[in-house]
């Protein structure tokens, strides 16, 4: 697999020229649902460093800079990822800012409300929102899914700068066409900056060139103002860098939106709740992590940085308790470890996590007193 594997069909700009993109319509769209930080922006950061090396970096060269009451320029741009269930989102997503913010699972409906991942490149701040895929009203009844799942994409279409459609190509069925709840939401937006994403070709195995799938999704089955179309593969990470050189490249002079050290507005509690939900849809057969309730019960970070938790999973039957624990407790020892050795990464902190599996009414109601986190 070749590393080249992005095309640009109608190419806008060219990115080694450093030629401008052309004329986007209501590219700044300030609205006030985005808390404005004022950060301010340092020069000089090694190429090579790693994003927490630059975060720390950053951090303390902009308290530096502020004391020296100088100022840098900086950038930003809001880019609202949307697209069906399971074409890869939240995989991108976390690939574009280096560290699993967004939950994933094989399964679909792993993320179940908009969650902003907040990724730095120089003196650019990237703020991706992550939305729930599109549903219709039928699947969303079969699947109990929240309210969240009819309106976030709107809202999240609404506050962005720019639209990124995820789109996947290893579904024979669906490849060369766009879904027509995301083509209503492009139809909604017909002036919004957007750009394709045509992600997952390491499982791509066609008759129909790489070419033709991308014209057929662009033009007669789909959405023909695409600036820019990106063939990539979010899990290997192919194909990634192009798509984030564009989006360095169009993002515009404006103070940051989030403090340096924050990489998602969600609470670390949701944070960890969505990473062992997410787990538990990977180790369970078909339905049945939807018929479970996962709330913490247990929050705290230590002094050196620590963060111990401790995760309720609420099932409704005795039975779906035994599935859930597997044999000898073997099933929900992997999901607590993944979970944990998933949340060591996205904090970049030492975490204990303990996952305990609980069935009456009993513990529903204690669980209740204490409250759910939001
Ligand atoms: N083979 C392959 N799998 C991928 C790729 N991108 C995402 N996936 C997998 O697709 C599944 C759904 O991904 P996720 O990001 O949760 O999709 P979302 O529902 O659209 O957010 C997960 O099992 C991912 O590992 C890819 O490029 N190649
Ligand atoms: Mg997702």
């Amino acid at each position: 697999m070749t590393h080249s594997l992005c095309h640009c069909v109608t190419p806008v700009f060219n990115i080694s020229k450093r030629i401008l993109i052309p004329c986007s319509i209501g590219f700044r769209n300030v609205t006030n649902l985005w808390k404005t930080v004022e950060v301010r922006f340092v020069r000089g950061i090694a190429d090579d460093s790693t994003v927490a090396d630059r975060r720390d970096l950053l951090l303390s060269k902009s308290e530096s800079s502020v004391k020296r009451n100088e100022s840098y320029e900086s950038r930003l741009l809001k880019i609202a990822i949307i697209g069906v269930p399971n074409v890869g989102k939240s995989t991108v997503i976390n690939h574009l800012v280096g560290r699993k913010v967004c939950s994933i699972s094989s399964k679909v409906h792993t993320t179940r409300c908009k969650a902003r991942a907040i990724g730095i490149e120089g003196n650019t701040q990237l703020v991706f929102l992550d939305t729930p895929g599109l549903v219709s009203a039928d699947e969303s009844n079969r699947h109990h899914l929240e309210h969240s799942f009819h309106g976030d994409s709107e809202t999240a279409m609404l506050e962005a700068d720019v639209i990124g459609v995820v789109h996947d190509v290893s579904n024979t069925w669906t490849r060369d066409r766009l879904d027509p709840k995301v083509l209503r939401l492009l139809y909604l937006y017909p002036k919004k900056h957007s750009f394709l994403i045509l992600n997952k070709v390491c499982l791509y195995r066609a008759s129909l060139s790489e070419l033709q799938i991308q014209r057929k999704v662009q033009n007669q089955k789909g959405w023909p103002n695409f600036s820019e179309v990106f063939m990539v593969s979010a899990l290997l990470g192919d194909g990634m860098n192009d798509i984030k050189d564009y989006l360095l490249h169009i993002s515009e002079p404006s103070p940051w939106l989030y403090p340096v050290s924050e990489f998602t507005d969600q609470p670390s509690e949701t944070v960890i709740i969505n990473t062992v939900r997410s787990k538990l849809l990977d180790h369970l057969p078909q339905e049945i992590p939807y018929n479970l309730d996962t709330v913490i019960e247990y929050f705290d970070v230590g002094a050196d940085g620590t963060m111990s938790a401790v995760v309720l999973v609420i099932c409704p039957s005795l039975r779906l308790q035994r599935l859930v624990v597997g044999s000898r407790g073997r099933r929900i020892r992997v999901v607590a470890l993944e979970a944990e050795q998933e949340l060591q990464s996205t904090f970049r902190q030492q975490v204990r996590l303990k996952v305990v599996v609980t069935e009456n009414n009993q513990t529903l109601s204690a669980v209740s007193q204490k409250g759910k986190p939001s």
